[in-house]
């Protein structure tokens, strides 16, 4: 029997370092909107949607960098996403800096919520792979100091059930790791929702720059299949701030293939009908409770 999930994934161009966050809402809203036209019942947005991808800059000052995080999930730059989103009932995923204040100390996120139709927090994720440097590599045409600017997330990879389904979430470089879809496949995801900032050229590996559409198709496929997940990964793309980044914002079934892909380097809404129940027929397929089994891992390890 279907269970047919109409979701959209909303690419986002480039940000301007001097765009505010109520322009950047606007774009968000107009995707959100442009969902609702074609039926869509959650519409997910990228990595740090709502600003420029600051980690891309040696940011000294302290002030001047926790001016790039939110103190509060909404907050009022970000509440009319909610309230558009809730007006319209549809539920969304969306990246951002987090700036959190834990035990009197300040915590720093790149991290990710589900807001349901109702426009209430259903999840929170904090990214788990921070890739990048922690020193100003002032020779390099730009930097990638989330190791500087963010802490590992502390929330592990949750699912929840949403939108007729149970749903994860992970952040850019997690897709990279097999263990952040095996995790969200074994606690039970049907989807998860990816947002990715990747630039085009690795400073420190250049010749691998021809490889990173590959690189990142390759990860979320084979995720996809080997996990019997729907995964839904969002670019910010186009060249923002100088630094040009890698777009092809797809929705990829579990059995690997891609559903629809983004053919533009700006903001773009693409949209695919998903039946979720696809999943677990590839679990059925692969007989996961007969063979997805923690004791067969450890017994594999011990040879
Ligand atoms: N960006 C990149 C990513 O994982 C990267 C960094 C690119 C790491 C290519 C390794 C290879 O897509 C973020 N924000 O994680």
């Amino acid at each position: 029997m279907p269970r047919w999930l109409t979701v959209g994934a909303a690419q986002s161009g480039p940000i301007s370092r001097d765009e505010s966050r109520s322009e950047v809402v606007d774009r968000l809203i107009a995707m959100l909107r442009e969902g609702h036209k074609q039926g869509c019942q959650v519409v997910a947005f990228t990595e740090v949607a709502l600003t420029a991808f600051f980690p891309h800059w040696w940011i000294e000052d302290e002030e001047e960098l926790d001016r790039w995080f939110e103190t509060e999930m909404p907050g009022p730059e970000t509440q009319p996403l909610f309230d558009e989103a809730a007006r319209l009932g549809i539920g969304f995923q969306l990246g951002y800096a987090e700036l959190a204040i834990e035990d009197g100390k300040k915590r720093r996120f790149n991290s990710s919520v589900l807001v349901g139709a109702d426009g209430e927090i259903i999840g929170h994720f904090r990214k788990m792979h921070l890739p990048g440097h922690i020193e100003h590599r002032p020779h390099n045409p730009f930097q990638n100091l989330e190791q500087r600017y963010f802490e590992r997330g502390n929330l592990g990879f949750p699912t929840w059930e949403a939108f007729g389904g149970r749903v994860g979430m992970c952040i850019c470089n997690d897709r990279r790791w097999p263990e952040s879809w095996r995790m969200l496949a074994l606690g039970g995801a049907e989807l998860a929702f990816c947002g990715y900032n990747t630039p085009e050229h690795i400073p420190e590996h250049p010749h691998m720059d021809h490889l990173t559409a590959f690189h990142h198709q390759l990860c979320m496929q084979s995720a996809a299949y080997l996990n019997s997940l729907w995964i839904v990964g969002v670019a910010k793309t186009g060249v923002e701030e100088g630094v040009s980044q890698l777009g092809l914002t797809s929705i990829v079934t579990p059995s690997g293939q891609i559903a629809a892909q983004a053919s533009t380097l700006e903001d773009e809404l693409i949209v695919h009908r998903c039946d979720v129940e696809l999943s677990a027929e590839y679990r059925r397929l692969f007989k996961y409770e007969r063979n997805r089994r923690p004791e067969f891992y450890g017994l594999i390890a011990s040879h």
